[in-house]
């Protein structure tokens, strides 16, 4: 038996965080090497919402130069752009026509999204989940790492996978793998720097509310030094009166690679006074190597190319078998057969 497949991306819709970095990516590096992994840039989801095209462009590099960056492997994962391979957008579409629409008026992010949005909301932003299951079912993924705010939509994905599998397959030809989530505990959920109860995201209006991989020592000593704690002295993890303590502690476990315990140790007696600057240092020092990294990848232009046009067809390959089995098994004729 072959590797499990592995599946993940990040949308470019701006810089990537801290919660993008821990939720994510760094998992991706961790367990890359018992794995096959296709990783993309989910540029087809970020027009979701409005976008500036110039923008788009910009940041979609920037987020595969970061992938390189933050330690992907390409001897054992492929780098590519959703947009690319139009097998996703023509899967999306057959899963649409099985996917009730109270399950997509259920999804959270959804919700919470659509009030932002007003009455512009897209038809696009309603039906992101059902895109988001085709990026993961094209490539047969056994696992899909991500923070937790994506359980619900992973979720879905397992839904509609069956769903087509009970509709189209038999007990013996099974149409579509159902993937498992691969959810870690520490940093699946990294929370705003000025609100503690609100997760970090790049969507927020206020940069004071996250850490980006690619701020500056000296952005990083500013956004901590004001970001939001409590009056009390000793820090503690979980207690849900002080849920600003529980995530800098968080972020201070995560960074400096210790267990919970270790920290919660160290840290008992501390003021914030102490705390902050030593949480600062962590975080610049996690960051420094993936930031130099990055400015060599974006010195050498051509090859970030080479990158993502292996890519692209490694992941073409994969991704038009997958159609093809869905589109046979729904009744299409394909060419040639
Ligand atoms: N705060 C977070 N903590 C842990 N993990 C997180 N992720 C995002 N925010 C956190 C994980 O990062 C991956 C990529 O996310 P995405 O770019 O596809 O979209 P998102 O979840 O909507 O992320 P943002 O930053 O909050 O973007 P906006 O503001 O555009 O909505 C996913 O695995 C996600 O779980």
């Amino acid at each position: 038996m072959g590797k499990p497949r592995v599946l993940s991306g990040v949308q470019p819709t701006g810089n990537l965080h801290l919660g993008n970095y821990l939720g994510a990516i760094r998992n991706w590096v961790d367990s890359q090497y018992d794995s096959e992994n296709f990783f993309c840039v989910v540029d087809l989801h970020a027009v979701t919402v409005p976008h500036d095209p110039t923008v788009l462009a910009e940041n979609t590099r920037a987020i595969a130069a970061l992938y390189l960056a933050c330690g992907i492997d390409l001897s054992c994962s492929t780098i590519f752009v959703q947009s690319q391979i139009s097998a996703h957008a023509e899967l999306a579409w057959l899963l649409n026509c099985v996917t009730p629409l109270n399950w997509l008026e259920r999804m959270i992010q959804f919700k919470e999204k659509a009030v932002k949005q007003g009455e512009n909301v897209s038809v696009g932003l309603l039906d992101y989940p059902v895109l988001m299951a085709a990026d993961i079912l094209l490539y047969d993924a056994d696992r899909v790492p991500v923070g937790e705010d994506q359980k619900q939509h992973l979720e879905l994905t397992r839904d509609i996978a069956l769903r087509v599998n009970h509709q189209f397959g038999t007990e013996d030809k099974v149409i579509l793998k159902v993937p498992d989530p691969a959810i870690r505990k520490a940093g699946a959920r990294v929370m705003s720097l000025t609100d503690g109860t609100k997760k970090m995201s790049k969507s927020d209006p206020s940069e004071m509310s996250r850490i980006a991989i690619l701020d500056s020592p000296d952005e990083i000593r500013k956004k901590i030094k004001r970001c939001k704690t409590d009056p009390v002295r000793g820090l503690e993890f979980d207690n849900p009166e002080r849920p600003e303590c529980s995530n800098l502690l968080g972020l201070y476990q995560v960074l400096s690679n210790q267990t919970q315990e270790a920290v919660a140790a160290e840290c008992a007696e501390m003021g914030w006074g102490q705390f902050k600057p030593l949480l600062t240092d962590t975080a610049i020092a996690a960051l420094e190597p993936i930031q130099k990294k990055y400015r060599e990848i974006l010195d050498d232009p051509g090859y970030l190319d080479t990158v993502l046009k292996d890519g692209q067809a490694k992941a073409n390959e994969v991704a038009q078998a997958t159609l093809n089995r869905v589109k046979a098994a729904m009744g299409f004729s394909l060419p040639g057969v």
